[in-house]
C-alpha cells in the first residue's frame, strides 16, 4: 500500500488541468461537484455494490447501495405470501376469461377488485448508507476542479487545487475483490474525518478500531422491517501513521496518500421461500472481504479491477467519427440538438459506451439482476420500490447483453428467473389451476409472483413467457447446447406448459387465445390482446425449435399442435394500424407510452420488415400515431422498433429525442424519475441500427441514419455465435469482418455487397472477387475461429 510516494502524486498533480485520462467517448466529466444524487452524482458499481460519487471538496459523499438490502419479504411483521392467496382463484379467473370471449370488454377496476391483491410486505430496495469524508487541511480558493467518470477503466476521479495544495481522488468498485477502493492523494498534508451513516429504518452498531496500519470502522445491524442483517466495513489505510478514533468516526492527520476500502454484506440468499443465508454473519463477511482486499497494494487492486473490467468493456468499440469535444458532459448534453454534428456524434458515442459501462456496473454474476435503478438507490421508498417490473422494464435492461458482447452480465437475470419458477408454479396453480409457472406485473428480491391491485397494470400473466425469451436468445447467440438443455429448457418448458393449459378457444374463430388479457397498462380487458398472443406465439415458436434440439419430441408435438391453433395477434385495423386488440378498438389519437402490440417486431421477430410488408407498414402507422415524444424507456423501445423497420433516420430521431428530453446531466435515463431501462434500451437500439440477425440473416447496417456518415463498430454479436466488425462510409458498408464461433453456413446481407464483393478467409490477405446477389445477400460457409473478411468492390464517389 505504500507505493505511491509524495513525489509521484506531486508529479501527477502538476500535470494539472490538461491531463486527460480517457478519450472523450469514454469519459464523462464536469467542472463542479455534484449536489443532486439523481441528476449529477456519478455511478460506479460491481454488480452487487453500487456507489454514487459526488466529488465534494470539503465534504465528499459516497452514497452506497447493495443489491440485496430490501425491506419486506419473509421475516416482515404480518408475514409474507409472495403475493399469493391461500384459496384458488382459478374459478374466478376462468369466469372472467369466459365472459370476455366473443369480443366483450371489461373495465379494469372491477376485475382488479376481484383478482387483484394489495401488496403485502412487498418491501423496497434500500440505500445502504452514506460514506462521508471531510477534508479540512487546505485553505484558499478552489481551482482546476474536475470530476470524471472514466468508462474505459470504470474509475471515478476528482481533482482540484486549493490554495497551493493539489488533490487527486480515485474511486472504483472491484468485482474480483468485492470492494469499493478509493485513493486520496494530495501534495500537502491531509486532514480527514470519515464516517458512515445509515438510514434510521435499521438498528446500527458502530465499532471503530485502530491498528498499526490504519483504522477500521464497522457498522452492522438489521433492518427493522424484516430482520435482514447487514454490515459495512471501512478500512482507512494511510501510507504513513496518523489514524485516530473519534467516536463513530475515524480521523487522519498526516502527510501521505490514504487508501479506503469499503465492503458491504447482508445475510440475504436468493432462495425461495426463506431468502436467508442461515450461516452468514454479514459483519464477519464484510470484515473478511475488506481484510482480504487490504492484503493487496492499491496498484494491485487497481490492476485486478482493470483486468476484470477491461476485457468486458473493450470487446466493443463504436466510432461515429466524432472529434474530441471540449465541453463538459452536462454542457455537451445540453447542446445536443443545436445542430453541431461533431458534438452530437460525440455524445452519441459516449452514451453508447455509458450503456455498456452501466450494464457491467449493475449486473455481474453472483447477485440480483439490475433493477429499475440498476444497483443505485438513495431512498427508503424509491419510485416503484426500485423493483423488477416485468411488463417491459427488466427485459429492456438486458436487451444489450447479447448484442453488445456482454452475455455474462445476463447471468444474474438467468439465476433470478430460475429461482422464480418455484413460486411461479404456485401462481400458475392458484390463479389458473394450471401446471408450469408464471408471474404478473412485478417482482422483488423476495420472489413476489402474485398480481397487485393497480387496476391498469396488475394483470400481466405473460411475464414468464417474455422472460423465457431471454434464455432462448442466449442459446441463439452462443449456440451453447448445454445452456439450452440444462438452464433454458426447464424455464421455457415450464412457461409453455402454463400456456398450453391456460389458453382458451375463442368462439369467434376457434383460435386459442389468452383470456382475460390486458394490453400493458392500457386495457380494457379483452380476450386475445395482440401483445398476449404475440408473446405466447414467440414462446411456442422458440420452444418448438428447442424441443427438437433437446430431443423432447412428445412435448414438441404438443406445442406444434397448439401453435397451429394459436391466434398470432397480428391484425391490421381500420386506419391501417397494427391492432392492439383482437377487435379493432384502437384510437388514432392515443399516444400511450406502451406500444406492446409491436412485440412481434421487437423484441420478437414475427414481423420481418423485408417480408411481412403489410404488417411492417401497419407497425409504422401505429408508431406514427403514438408519436415520438414519450417517457425515457418508451423512446428507447421506439429506437428499436424503427431500427427493425429499417428506418435509420427515424430511429436516430428517437435517439436524439431521448438525449434531449429524457437524459439527465449524468446521462442517466429519466422516465421521469430516473429509470435505468432507457439507457439499456437505447444502447441496444443503437446496435439494432447497425447489425441485426433475428431472421436467419446477419443484416449489416440495416438502419444506418444519414447523420452517421462514416464510422465503424467492432465486436458486435450476432445470432449463430458470430462476432462482427463493420466499417462504413457514405456509400454503406465498406468492410465486414466476422469471427464465427461455430462451423456451419451463415447468410449475410448488405446492399453494399450487391452484384460484386470480395471475400477472404483465414489469415490470408487474398480476397477473391465474387459475383453477388442483387440484394447483397452473401452465403458464407463458416469455420470455427476462422475469420472471414468481406469487402465492397464498388468505389464510393462520396
Ligand atoms: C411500467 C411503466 C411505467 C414505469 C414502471 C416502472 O409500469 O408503464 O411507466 O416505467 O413500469
Amino acid at each position: 500500500m505504500r507505493q505511491l510516494t509524495r513525489l509521484t502524486s506531486c508529479a501527477l498533480l502538476m500535470l494539472g488541468a490538461s491531463l486527460t485520462w480517457g478519450a472523450e467517448s469514454t469519459l464523462l466529466w464536469y467542472d463542479k461537484p455534484a449536489t443532486d444524487w439523481e441528476k449529477e452524482a456519478l455511478p460506479i458499481g460491481n454488480g452487487r455494490i453500487g456507489a454514487m460519487v459526488f466529488g465534494g471538496v470539503q465534504s465528499e459523499r459516497l452514497q452506497i447501495s447493495e443489491k440485496s438490502l430490501w425491506t419486506g419479504g419473509p421475516g416482515a411483521e404480518g408475514g409474507y405470501d409472495s403475493g399469493l392467496p391461500e384459496e384458488s382463484q382459478a374459478t374466478q379467473v376462468g369466469q372472467a376469461g369466459k365472459q370476455l370471449l366473443g369480443g366483450s370488454t371489461l373495465a379494469p377496476e372491477p376485475l382488479a377488485k376481484q383478482l387483484g391483491r394489495q401488496m403485502h410486505n412487498y418491501g423496497d430496495y434500500q440505500s445502504f448508507g452514506d460514506l462521508t469524508i471531510e477534508s479540512t487541511g487546505a485553505e484558499g480558493e478552489v481551482g482546476g476542479y474536475r470530476r470524471e467518470l472514466d468508462l474505459a477503466t470504470a474509475t471515478a476521479r476528482v481533482k482540484y487545487r486549493q490554495g497551493f495544495t493539489g488533490f487527486l481522488r480515485d474511486y472504483f468498485i472491484s468485482y474480483p475483490d468485492q470492494a469499493l477502493v478509493a485513493r486520496w492523494v494530495s501534495t500537502n498534508a491531509q486532514k480527514l474525518r470519515v464516517r458512515f451513516a445509515v438510514p434510521d429504518n435499521r438498528t446500527a452498531e458502530t465499532r471503530v478500531e485502530i491498528g498499526k496500519n490504519g483504522g477500521r470502522l464497522v457498522v452492522s445491524g438489521a433492518l427493522k422491517s424484516n430482520g435482514l442483517k447487514y454490515a459495512v466495513a471501512l478500512l482507512m489505510i494511510p501510507q504513513c501513521n496518523g489514524v485516530q478514533a473519534d467516536g463513530d468516526a475515524m480521523t487522519f492527520d498526516g502527510d501521505c496518500a490514504v487508501i479506503f476500502i469499503l465492503t458491504a454484506r447482508t445475510n440475504y440468499r436468493m432462495h425461495y421461500p426463506d431468502y436467508r443465508d442461515a450461516g452468514a454473519d454479514p459483519a464477519a463477511d464484510a470484515v473478511r472481504d475488506a481484510n482480504a482486499a487490504a492484503t493487496r497494494q492499491y496498484s494491485h487492486l487497481a490492476r485486478r479491477h482493470a483486468e476484470d473490467y477491461r476485457p468486458l468493456f473493450d470487446r466493443v468499440k463504436l466510432d461515429l467519427g466524432a472529434p474530441a469535444s471540449k465541453l463538459p458532459t452536462d454542457q455537451l448534453r445540453a447542446h445536443y440538438g443545436s445542430g453541431e454534428a461533431a458534438a452530437e456524434r460525440a455524445l452519441e458515442e459516449l452514451y453508447f459506451n455509458y450503456g455498456r459501462y452501466l450494464l457491467i456496473a449493475a449486473s455481474r454474476a453472483g447477485s440480483l439482476p439490475a433493477n429499475l435503478q440498476g444497483v443505485w438507490n438513495d431512498k427508503a421508498t424509491p419510485p416503484w420500490n426500485a423493483d423488477y417490473h416485468v411488463n417491459i422494464n427488466l427485459q429492456m435492461n438486458y436487451w444489450p447483453a447479447e448484442v453488445a458482447n456482454l452475455a455474462e452480465t445476463a447471468d444474474p437475470l438467468f439465476d433470478f428467473v430460475e429461482h422464480l419458477v418455484a413460486p411461479g408454479k404456485l401462481a400458475a396453480q392458484r390463479y389458473f389451476g394450471a401446471p408450469g409457472w408464471t408471474l404478473f406485473l412485478n417482482t422483488n428480491a423476495w420472489g413476489y409472483v402474485g398480481p397487485i391491485d393497480w387496476p391498469t397494470a396488475f394483470w400481466q400473466p405473460e411475464a414468464a413467457a417474455w422472460l423465457a425469451q431471454h434464455f432462448y436468445e442466449h442459446y441463439l447467440f452462443s449456440r451453447d447446447a448445454q445452456f439450452l438443455k440444462q438452464r433454458a429448457w426447464p424455464v421455457m418448458k415450464g412457461a409453455t406448459e402454463f400456456w398450453l393449459a391456460a389458453l382458451v378457444t375463442d368462439p369467434r374463430d376457434g383460435k386459442l387465445v389468452v383470456s382475460p388479457s390486458y394490453s400493458p397498462e392500457h386495457g380494457p380487458f379483452t380476450a386475445g390482446a395482440s401483445m398476449s398472443q404475440q408473446i405466447v406465439a414467440d414462446l411456442f415458436a422458440n420452444c418448438s425449435e428447442a424441443a427438437k434440439l433437446v430431443g423432447d419430441k412428445a412435448f414438441g408435438k404438443r406445442i406444434d399442435d397448439a401453435l397451429a391453433k394459436l391466434d398470432r395477434g397480428l391484425r391490421i385495423g381500420k386506419w391501417g394500424q397494427l391492432q392492439e386488440w383482437k377487435s379493432d378498438l384502437d384510437d388514432a389519437k392515443d399516444d400511450h407510452r406502451h406500444v406492446s402490440h409491436l412485440f412481434a417486431l421487437h423484441p420478437g421477430h414475427a414481423i420481418d420488415a423485408l417480408k411481412d410488408l403489410d404488417f411492417a407498414k401497419a407497425a409504422r402507422v401505429t408508431l406514427d400515431a403514438r408519436g415520438d415524444a414519450s417517457t425515457g424507456w418508451s423512446r428507447a423501445w421506439k429506437i428499436n422498433f424503427w431500427a427493425r423497420l429499417r428506418d435509420g433516420d427515424r430511429a436516430h430521431k428517437l435517439l436524439a429525442g431521448l438525449l434531449q428530453d429524457s437524459t439527465l446531466p449524468n446521462l442517466w435515463d429519466t422516465h421521469p424519475p430516473f429509470q435505468i431501462d432507457g439507457n439499456f434500451g437505447a444502447t441496444a437500439g443503437m446496435i439494432e441500427m447497425l447489425v441485426q440477425s433475428q431472421n436467419g440473416v446477419i443484416d449489416v447496417l440495416p438502419a444506418l441514419p444519414g447523420s452517421w456518415v462514416q464510422g465503424s463498430v467492432h465486436g458486435i454479436r450476432a445470432r449463430g455465435d458470430v462476432t462482427l466488425d463493420v466499417d462504413w462510409d457514405s456509400c454503406g458498408a465498406r468492410t465486414l469482418q466476422l469471427m464465427p464461433g461455430h462451423d456451419g453456413p451463415l447468410t449475410l446481407r448488405s446492399p453494399a455487397f450487391a452484384r460484386e464483393y470480395r471475400l477472404g478467409s483465414g489469415q490470408s490477405s487474398r480476397r477473391d472477387a465474387k459475383p453477388g446477389a442483387a440484394d447483397g445477400t452473401i452465403p458464407v460457409n463458416a469455420h470455427k475461429n476462422v475469420p472471414v473478411t468481406i469487402e465492397r468492390v464498388r468505389q464510393c464517389m462520396g
